[in-house]
């Protein structure tokens, strides 16, 4: 582990809205001077440890539309400072912070947003900053009129945030849902989602951040972010409000980069979900409540199921889905398969278990995992087979064995990836992560740094991934 973890803080700025400006107002100034409306309002968030911090910073454009920016802060303790940033050039004099925008991010239209971000140090406290200009203006949260009537009216804040490369995953798709064996967005057409996991969160949580969230939204493309959020392990057990959290503190910035969001409930060992029960219950209640209103969110209930029957996984299953419909009800919902979500076949068994006694239940997949190295043609055949009869999604996967380690066999992942490409089967790959070990897609020691884009911080299996992730997804739109 690189950071002890602590709560994060968040620290809301004058965020106000500017429902209180009309065209009226605006044209019965006096104006001599043709001047923009100026308004902004900040949020900062950090997440601290001992004598480090990294700082969110999500500025919106409340006031005319920009084409470039500079925020300005200052430090409350004398001892705070900007070590590496992201999204901005930052400079520090003093106390004094300026961040200035960069090329693909200068451009804010009315109600826009646009997070950046950056690591400090500090001796003593870390206060957060008070106020924030945006060129020049106190973020305030309200609008300054301009002295002349604008020649267009404000526009209205958009739902998901501009993205560099033109819409995102989820602007596309919408809210998705399950169609026969398929998923299908907001057109009634059948997509895939590709995307990659989180290592267990307890561990790895340096890993996301601002920036390597936004080279996975950016330079990898991907559709999808999937939480592992393990509930033994030092996870979720030891700290449910803690984990709760943190799990929604990460669909958050999923969905401020137009990403769906897998929450991973990732039971393992033991193995009988049953064991959790209760907590799943608690879990799924409070997550699926905060992001109700959400239409991006995909709720896996039982990571890996193992050493018990489908009967058990199915009446587990039918005690947490009603969970989560009372808040959500038109989310998709993942059920994990017996042995380790392998549609039984690890344990000797196969898919007709499900097929012939389903969950009781509409909206709802169930889960397939695989190894590339480790789980071949047999388990592609069976995948075949069950994918003509119930709807699959591939929450987990490795290129390597079954350890989660070794070689990245290359071959057998091409395989298994055009089986699902042709099948249009989502995925997620394990792990986006600096593990020292195979599965991982970034090389060891990444997740200390601040560059996540490119082919120079991954390994052999996270250069294979970007490259699979990364091509277009030509989602259907009517
Ligand atoms: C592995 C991790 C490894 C960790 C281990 C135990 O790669 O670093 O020490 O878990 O927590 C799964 C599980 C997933 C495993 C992965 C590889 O869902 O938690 O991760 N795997 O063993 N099922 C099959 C393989």
């Amino acid at each position: 582990m690189k950071h002890p973890p602590s709560r994060p803080r968040r620290l809301l700025v004058a965020a106000g809205a500017i429902g209180a400006l009309t065209l009226g107002t605006l044209a019965s100034l006096p104006a001599p001077n043709a001047m923009a409306a100026t308004g902004c309002s900040v949020s900062y968030t950090t997440n601290s440890w001992s004598g480090g911090f990294t700082a969110s910073v999500t500025i919106t454009n409340l006031g005319d539309a920009v084409n470039d920016w500079t925020l300005g802060f200052t430090f409350p303790n004398s001892g705070q400072r900007v070590t590496q940033g992201w999204s901005a050039t930052w400079s520090q004099s003093g106390s004094a912070v300026t961040a200035r925008s960069v090329s693909w991010n200068g451009a804010l239209a009315t109600g826009a947003s646009t997070n950046i971000g950056f690591n400090g140090s500090f001796t003593g406290s870390n206060p957060s900053p008070t106020s924030f200009t945006l060129n020049g203006t106190v973020c305030t949260g309200s609008v300054t009129p301009p002295t002349t009537p604008p020649t267009t009216p404000p526009t209205t804040p958009p739902t998901t945030p501009p993205s560099p490369g033109g819409q995102t995953p989820v602007g596309i798709n919408g809210q998705l849902r399950v169609c026969g064996v398929n998923l299908c967005n907001q057109y009634g057409r059948p997509i895939q989602l590709r995307g990659m996991s989180t290592h267990g969160i307890q561990w790895f949580g340096n890993c996301y951040n601002p920036a390597s969230l936004d080279a996975l939204a950016i330079d990898w493309r991907a559709d999808l972010f999937r939480i592992a959020m393990y509930v033994q392990e030092q996870g979720y057990e030891t700290d449910p409000a803690g984990f709760t959290n943190r799990v929604n503190n990460l669909v958050e910035e999923a969905t401020r980069r137009g990403m769906y969001a897998m929450i991973d409930f990732h039971l393992l060992t033991p193995g009988d979900p049953m064991f959790n029960l209760e907590r799943a219950k608690t879990f799924f209640a409070a997550v699926s409540a905060r992001h109700a209103a959400k239409n991006n969110v995909i709720y896996e209930i039982a990571n890996e199921p193992n050493g018990v029957s489908w009967s058990t996984i199915k009446n587990y299953a039918e005690q947490v889905i009603p969970v989560i419909r009372a808040n959500d009800p038109d989310a998709v919902v993942i059920v994990g398969t017996r042995a380790w979500s392998s549609l039984g076949v690890s344990e000797g068994s196969n898919h007709t278990e499900i097929a012939n006694n389903p969950v009781n239940a509409s909206n709802i997949m169930y889960a397939f995992h695989f190894y590339a190295a480790s789980h071949r043609d047999n388990y592609r055949a069976e995948v075949e087979r069950a994918a003509a009869r119930l709807p699959l999604f591939v929450t987990e996967f490795g290129t390597v064995d079954y350890t989660g380690d070794g070689a990245a066999d290359l071959t057998s992942s091409t395989q298994w990836l055009d089986l699902l490409d042709r099948l249009k089967i989502g995925y997620a790959n394990w792990t986006f992560s600096d593990k020292a070990e195979g599965s991982a897609a970034l090389r060891p020691g990444t997740c200390n740094g601040t560059s996540y884009t490119g082919n120079s911080v991954l390994t052999t299996s996270g250069v294979f991934m970007r490259e699979r992730i990364r091509t277009p997804d030509n989602f259907p739109t009517s």
